[in-house]
Parts: structure tokens; C-alpha cells; sequence
């Protein structure tokens, strides 16, 4: 009889875990004590103050954080001589997760010390609401270090908005005597942290941690990047560049690959820049240049043809999770669909799909009745699915791979009856977000997690930790949530949110693709880069569009 040796198979199994645990964390020398200990900063503040566009909406609204803070950014200058100690700080993960998120648990840990109590919320927002909070010790931090996913405290996309859940918050931040709490999440989060630090002013600090795989929370040189952007496009990267080597080698696919990412497409972008496949389509480029649906599909039929002309009857496409809501003709649908969703929510609630759809095409005025109507099924179905929390449309689920291969093929067929057009989809998301941390991701969120817990003991409340100049060893920075706030239609009204920063047409990446597109879609140039490495050649190496647009003479990072 077989048996099994659970401990050895345990032991076994966490090989790799173990080896990574142990793997060097650089730490910006800032932080350094004589010992060479983290040890945290004092910040101060510099320059002009931020969102001048919005300031009197802004300051009215955060009347306490703009007085506070001028809305200037902070500074990391000198070592924080008399820190806070006796602070009770508690953090949570919201939204999805990204590679690294323990990192920054694990270095606000480091930088609290023994003289103040870090608490972990378990389940996100929801779970502050319910109260459910617990200490984390030493030893939690050592086990977490450089692991990947947010499993240590689990995370939620509950958004706080009623006056009974921020009363809440406050009646869990008085029960555990909390002075700070740390939010990491993404635009709709940090908004959140912002709303929560004016109201629980001047008792509880709250900062914010740029997170999110999808590379749309950045502030220009401020902020280059969120953490997990990295770690997700290299393990896409290595997806895709994976069946890049196939189609040349089988030669009958043409493989259509939809990536994560939300509405911006910067992950769309990097994996490009890394792979270099036959097409690429930006959702931004397309919304500039207002290219209808049916010219998308026109294109990318030519160059199906074209490359079966020489022989290649293969290739790859790659396509933004987002692109249906920038395609002009279908943008205006979605936004008219988004406000009659809004207005109708609960009327629209007890309604089955079927009522739902023939609400939408009786609502909707004839040339976007029409439109509507002449889409597939599931595409109809899948516009008039219920928003998230935040108001956004749940875009990972529609299946835009699919759409444009079946109209690509019906496009083929009319142009050039006969030339081959054999179709494999895909969708890859959830793969590259809770992989272990790439070098560069874990000692970035490390580097945050320092930087939030130097910003609690520096008594400072409604910023977002940052850090910038990532090729010359790290600039410790906070900038003010307040100065990144903005004004946006949700739900079909106005609101103060912090702004997705999309992919710029104007920006070094782009322009970067743009001027070598042709050739990849001309001959296979692709190229395959592998596996993410923790030790090796490649394993500094930025993600490209960011070395690109900040103008970095090297894709290495150095912190
Ligand atoms: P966040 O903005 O919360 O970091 O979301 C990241 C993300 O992975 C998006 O790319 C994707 O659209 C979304 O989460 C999917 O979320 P869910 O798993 O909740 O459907």
C-alpha cells in the first residue's frame, strides 16, 4: 500500500516558498539605520500645491485635508528622530488582488516596530464594517514576506458611502482604539481612503497604498506605477509569448488573447512591448482616433489576409479587457445603457434578463435600438449586467475575444473567400494576479509599506504612499489624495473620484509600438521572454513602458 508522508510532502511542496521568503528585499537607503535596519522617516512638504483644476470643489468637500495638507506633496528628507510610538494601526486589502500586497503589510510591520500594534482587517472594507480585525505578530510577517495573493487578510470590493457605514467605521475605530488605519487599493479604494481620512479627522490617520494590476493608479513622476502592474505583465508576457512560439510552430492558429486590465490598457501595452505580436489594439488609440467597430474588424481581416498571402497562417492579436467601452459607437450605447441602469436600478432589479432587454431596446432612441439589437445575444446580455460597487461595468466578463473573431471571420470570408482563419480565445486575469511578487513588486510594496507606517508615525493623515525614481535607488515621496481627486459621472452623476490615468497616444510606450507595429504584423518578430526571474539576468527589469515614459536610460530598476 502507497503511503504518504504529509510533513516531507509539506516540506516538499513549500521549497520554493521557502527559498523566496529568504530572498533580499532591497530597501531604499533612507530607510537604513546605522544597523542597516528599516527605520522610519519624517516627511516634508515641497512644491506647488497639486490639482490647482478642481481645487475650490476639492477643498470644499475635504475642507480638513486641504487645510492640512495644502495640498502639497510630501517629501521623505530625514530620519524621523522621535517617532510616534503606542499607535494602533490597522490594514486592509481592497479590490483585487495584486502581487506584492503582503510586502506591504510585512514592511509596515517592519517599520511599527514593537512600539506600536499593527491589526490586520480580515475581508476588506467589509470586513471593517463587521469589525473583524486581529493582531499580527512577527512571525505573520515573516511567513508572508514575498508570497504571493492577499489570502493573509482576504479582501472585498465593498465601496463605504452611506452615513451609517462611515459611522460605523468610526464606531469600529473606537472600539479598537485605532489612531491610523492603511488602505491598499486602486483609484475607487484610494478615493474611499480619502473620504474616510476627512471624516475621521483629526482622530484616525488614513493612508492610501497604490495597488492594482492594472497599471491605471499612477501620478506622472510622482508615481510611476501601482504595485502588481509588474508582476502580472511579465507572467502574461510569458503566457503570451509562450504561444507566440507555438503558432509558428503548429502554423494553423490565429490566436485572439484578451488581458486583464480594466478600462486602461497599459497592461495591453507592456505585454506588446515584451512580446511583439502581429497586432495589438489600444482601446485609447481607438476612442482618439474614433474608429468604429467595423473598421477594427476591416483591419484586422487585411492583415489576416495579407500574412496568409506569405505563408503565415497564424498569429496573434492582443486585446484590451476594456476596448469595447472605448470603441466610439459602442461607448455611446454603453454610457446611454450605464444612465438608464442607474436611474432604473430598482425597477430594474426584479426584472428577468429577457424584461431587462426589452426595457433597454424600448428606452433607447432608434440608431442605438438599432445598434443594440443588431449585436450577438450573449453581447446584449452581457451590457445589461448589473455594474459593480463602484459603478463600473464588469468588463472582465465581456467576451470581446470572441465578438472580434466571429466578425473577423465573417470579414475574411466576404474579402477573400478561402484564405484560412482557424481561431483559438483566451482570456488570461486571474493568472497573473496572486503569483509570487517579481523582484521588482516585492521591494516596491515593501518600500510602500515602509513609507505608510513612517506617514502614521509622522502623524501625517490623507496621503498616498509613493515612490518614484525607481532606476536611481527610490525616492520616498506621499502625495495628498486630495490633489489626485477629480470629478467624474457615476451612476449618472457627478462624484469626486480619484482619476483612471489611461494609456496616453503621445506617450513614449505608445509611441514606442506604434512606430514598430507594422513590421511584427509583417513577419513573426516576436519574442518569447520566459518565465519571471528572482535571481538572473532579466530579474531588475522594469516593465518597459514605464522605463519608457519616465524616461529611464536603462529597464533596470534600483532601490
Ligand atoms: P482592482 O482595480 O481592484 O485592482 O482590479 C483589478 C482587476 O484584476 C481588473 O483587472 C479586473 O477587471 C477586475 O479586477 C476583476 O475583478 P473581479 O475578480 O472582482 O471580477
Amino acid at each position: 500500500m502507497l503511503t504518504v508522508d504529509l510533513k516531507k510532502m509539506e516540506q516538499g511542496n513549500s521549497i520554493f516558498e521557502r527559498e523566496v521568503r529568504k530572498l533580499e528585499t532591497p530597501v531604499c537607503q533612507l530607510f537604513l539605520d546605522e544597523q542597516g535596519r528599516a527605520a522610519p522617516v519624517a516627511f516634508n512638504p515641497e512644491g506647488k500645491p497639486l490639482n490647482a483644476r478642481v481645487a475650490g470643489p476639492v477643498a470644499a468637500e475635504f475642507s480638513h485635508l486641504v487645510k492640512a495638507s495644502g495640498n502639497r506633496l510630501l517629501t521623505a528628507k530625514r530620519k524621523n528622530l522621535s517617532p510616534a510610538t503606542g499607535r494602533r494601526v490597522a490594514v486592509l486589502f481592497s479590490g483585487g488582488p495584486a502581487a506584492g500586497g503582503h510586502n506591504v503589510v510585512a514592511g509596515l510591520k517592519a517599520v511599527l516596530g514593537g512600539q506600536n500594534i499593527l491589526l490586520g482587517v480580515r475581508g476588506g472594507p467589509q470586513g471593517l464594517l463587521a469589525g473583524n480585525l486581529f493582531t499580527i505578530a512577527d512571525k505573520d510577517a515573516r511567513r508572508i514576506l514575498n508570497t504571493g495573493g492577499f489570502d493573509f487578510l482576504g479582501s472585498d470590493r465593498t465601496k463605504i458611502k452611506t452615513p451609517e457605514q462611515f459611522a460605523q467605521v468610526k464606531k469600529i475605530c473606537d472600539k479598537n482604539k485605532l489612531n491610523a488605519l492603511v488602505i491598499i487599493g486602486g483609484d475607487d479604494s484610494n478615493t474611499n481612503a480619502a473620504l474616510l481620512a476627512e471624516y475621521l479627522y483629526p482622530e484616525v490617520q488614513v493612508i492610501g497604498v497604490p495597488k492594482t494590476i492594472d497599471g491605471d493608479l499612477q501620478a506622472g513622476k510622482f508615481l510611476p506605477i501601482s504595485f502588481g502592474f509588474d508582476t502580472a505583465t511579465k507572467i502574461y508576457a510569458e503566457l503570451v509569448g509562450n504561444i507566440l512560439q507555438d503558432t509558428p510552430s503548429s502554423r494553423k492558429y490565429w490566436h485572439f488573447i484578451k488581458l486583464m486590465g480594466r478600462a486602461a490598457s497599459h497592461v495591453a501595452l507592456e505585454v506588446a512591448l515584451q512580446t511583439r505580436p502581429a497586432v495589438a489594439l489600444i482601446s485609447e488609440e481607438i476612442a482618439a482616433k474614433k474608429i468604429p467597430l467595423r473598421k477594427i474588424v476591416d483591419s484586422l481581416a487585411r492583415t489576416v489576409i495579407q500574412r496568409a498571402k506569405k505563408g503565415l497562417r497564424h498569429g496573434v492579436v492582443v486585446i484590451p479587457e476594456g476596448l469595447i467601452e472605448f470603441i466610439p459607437d459602442l461607448t455611446d450605447l454603453l454610457k446611454t445603457l450605464n444612465d438608464l441602469l442607474a436611474r432604473h436600478v430598482s425597477s430594474l432589479k426584479s426584472l428577468t434578463l429577457a424584461k431587462r432587454r426589452e426595457f433597454a431596446a424600448k428606452e433607447l432612441q432608434s440608431g442605438q435600438a438599432a445598434l443594440f439589437k443588431s449585436l450577438p445575444d450573449y453581447l446584449q446580455e452581457m451590457l445589461l449586467l448589473d455594474r459593480d460597487s463602484h459603478g463600473n461595468l464588469q468588463v472582465s466578463q465581456i467576451p470581446t475575444e470572441k465578438l472580434l473573431i466571429d466578425m473577423t471571420a465573417a470579414r475574411v470570408k466576404q474579402l477573400s473567400p478561402g484564405t484560412p482563419f482557424s481561431t483559438n480565445s483566451h482570456f488570461f486575469g486571474y493568472e497573473g494576479r496572486c503569483g509570487a511578487p517579481s523582484l521588482f513588486d516585492a521591494a516596491f510594496t515593501f518600500n510602500l509599506g515602509l513609507t505608510a507606517g513612517s506617514l502614521i508615525l509622522d502623524k501625517r493623515t490623507g496621503y498616498m504612499a509613493a515612490l518614484s525614481d525607481l532606476n536611481k535607488g527610490g525616492r520616498v515621496l506621499a502625495i495628498p489624495l486630495t490633489g489626485l481627486i477629480n470629478v467624474e459621472k457615476r451612476h449618472g452623476q457627478d462624484e469626486m473620484v480619484i482619476a483612471k490615468a489611461l494609456v496616453k497616444t503621445n506617450s513614449p510606450a505608445f509611441k514606442f509600438l506604434a512606430a514598430r507595429r507594422r513590421a511584427w504584423s509583417a513577419a513573426d518578430l516576436f519574442a518569447s521572454p520566459g518565465p519571471r526571474q528572482l535571481w538572473g539576468p532579466a530579474a531588475r527589469q522594469l516593465p518597459i513602458s514605464v522605463a519608457l515614459n519616465q524616461g529611464y536610460a536603462s529597464l533596470n530598476f534600483k532601490l
